[in-house]
């Protein structure tokens, strides 16, 4: 019997690869007609965002938090491993009376279809690539599985008339085994193809790369003050105190960077307004150009990570393309929506007051990254990403917290997300060797909206013993908008492990708390520390 069983498995092995094989087609397929169809009928991406949106809160926490940046790369091949499975696992039971593993591909594709039409601005037509695309898949598996290359013509019986002699076939047997691999390679390589020239090629018919690059963006009226370089504390190799864009934190839900031309880009505001305008970008040159120095930071930055960056922006006071409008005194929130569905309700007075928030056009000189929003974003001084800085804006919907819940909000995030108190050691790094001598630490300090005034540094000794807070050195301050920041030099001459950890106190005189708090629901609280060992 075990050796029936293990025959059977043998057998059926190839079969599970056919699926795989069929699966690959079906979605290279899908993916390679889906460029003459246009974005909306991006199956991939349509299928991507609908698990992201039905993955509960917590988990899509726990994927950003384990994965960052990698969130998206990670999602893909856990999509393609699913489905890899699925399809192997219902070939092996393929057959004519109960077609499992075709009706698997079917049942696929028509997902694909309802993903696809669930998506903002979708029409029917959309649905078509997905459903060639599982026909196809279907019509490979079932030529795979047909058995007619692996069962080929039975060679002829030795006939009694040749004299009873067999003669020898010339050559070696035929090995059906070996050609339906290679079929099946075949068709994995077609699928592979298929799947990589029609995401090559959507890329190329949607980019707005062109678009970005003829952009001059208008200089600005008010420009922000310098820079002097005292904000780079000397000593000790910090992150600069501007992130280059291209080291600038990403978090978004968009799992393929929307491609929005400044052309095809327009700005709505209504609700309770007094008029509803709509703005082309040309309207924008109306407005005074603003130049602002902003650090951004996203809510699900725990204690000691890296999910904070600062910019240069340049762009249209919020406030000025409001009163437009003319805000109603009912209003408490400004809703922003972007051309992707993602939204955050900020409160009106972050919008209006100040702090000048922007639609920002340019980042760090430069037209706006595509992955960082082009053509237009908000950037809202002293609020956490996830309910203000909504990229690739589209839509300003003036209403109320009662009444309105965004994205995050609606999965259990705080409606108000203020920026709390926090810093940072960037060195050492945790486990880092010290030589004995001296040595300057480092990191950084945020409290937008209120600046840091103070920070503080404390290192334990390795006989357990609990140092003193003592201040570290502050980098200039720019503004109460941007992180600060910190050295700390110090005399390495005790051997062994140590710990540092370290609070900033904002210019409100408040010292950052201690309290562990989870960046569930409304940001992480408590002291970063590292541990080192002095060699
Ligand atoms: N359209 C869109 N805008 C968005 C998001 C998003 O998912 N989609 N994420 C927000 C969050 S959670 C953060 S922290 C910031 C990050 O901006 P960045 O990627 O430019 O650093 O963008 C915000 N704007
Ligand atoms: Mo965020």
């Amino acid at each position: 019997m075990g050796t029936l069983a293990g025959m059977a498995d043998v057998a059926s092995r190839p079969r599970a690869l056919t699926g795989v094989a069929a699966a690959a087609v079906a979605l290279g397929v899908t993916q390679l007609i889906a460029v003459l169809f246009g974005p909306g009928a991006d199956a991939r991406t349509a299928v991507g965002s609908a698990v992201i949106d039905l993955t509960p809160g917590p988990v899509k926490e726990s994927a950003i938090q384990l994965f960052g940046t990698a969130d998206k790369l990670v999602l893909t091949v856990a999509v393609l491993l699913v489905i890899g499975v699925i399809a192997g696992v219902t070939a092996r039971f393929e057959t004519s009376r109960v077609p499992l593993g075709s009706i698997a591909i079917g049942l696929a594709g028509i997902a694909g279809a309802v993903a696809v039409m669930s998506r903002a601005g979708a029409t029917l037509v959309d649905v078509v690539p997905a459903l060639v695309g599982a026909a196809c898949g279907i019509a490979v598996l079932r030529f795979l599985v047909s058995g007619r290359f692996t069962d080929p013509a039975p060679p002829k019986p030795p006939s009694a008339r040749s004299g009873g002699t067999v003669i020898p076939a010339a050559g070696p047997p035929p090995d059906p085994g070996r050609r339906l691999s290679l079929l099946t390679l075949g068709f994995l390589t077609v699928g592979a193809l298929t799947g990589v020239a029609g995401a090559v090629l959507a890329r190329m018919r949607s980019s707005v790369a062109a678009d970005r690059n003829a952009f001059a963006a208008p200089p600005p009226l008010s420009k922000a003050p310098p820079i002097p370089p005292g904000v780079q504390p000397a000593g000790v190799t910090l992150p600069p105190f501007i992130t280059p864009s291209a080291d600038f934190y990403r978090i978004d839900t968009a799992l393929s960077v929307p491609q929005l031309s400044r052309e095809e880009w327009k700005l709505r505001i209504h609700g309770m307004v007094d008029d509803v305008v709509t703005f082309r970008f040309d309207d924008l040159a109306q407005f005074e150009v603003v130049e602002k120095v902003v650090t951004l930071t996203c809510v699900s930055n725990p204690v000691g990570g890296d999910l904070i960056s600062n910019a240069t922006w340049t762009g249209y006071r919020v406030r000025d393309l409001l009163a437009k409008a003319g805000v109603r005194s009912e209003a408490d929130m400004v809703l922003s929506t972007s051309i992707d569905g993602f939204t955050a309700g900020s409160p009106v007075e972050a919008m209006t007051d100040d702090r000048d928030s922007l639609l920002a056009i340019t980042m760090n000189g430069a037209p706006l990254p595509t992955e960082h929003g082009y053509p237009a974003r908000l950037v809202v001084p002293g609020l956490y990403g996830y309910v203000s800085a909504t990229k690739w804006v589209v839509d300003l919907e003036l209403t109320r917290f009662d009444r309105a819940e965004a994205y995050w909000t609606r999965l259990g995030w705080g409606a108000r997300g203020p920026i709390k108190t926090q810093s940072r050691i960037d060195v050492p790094r945790s486990g880092q060797d010290v030589p004995r001598g001296a040595v300057t630490f480092g990191g950084v300090a945020w409290a937008q909206g209120r600046g840091v005034k103070a920070v503080e540094v404390r290192i334990d000794g390795p006989d357990g013993g609990e140092g003193q807070w003592q201040p570290a050195t502050l980098g200039a301050s720019y503004s109460k908008d941007t992180w600060r920041l910190w050295s700390f030099p110090w005399q390495a001459d005790q051997p062994g492990d140590h710990r540092i950890s370290v609070r900033a106190t904002d210019d409100t005189g408040a010292v950052q708390t201690s309290q562990l708090a989870d960046v569930l629901p409304d940001g992480a609280t408590g002291w970063h520390d590292v541990s080192f060992t002095v060699t």
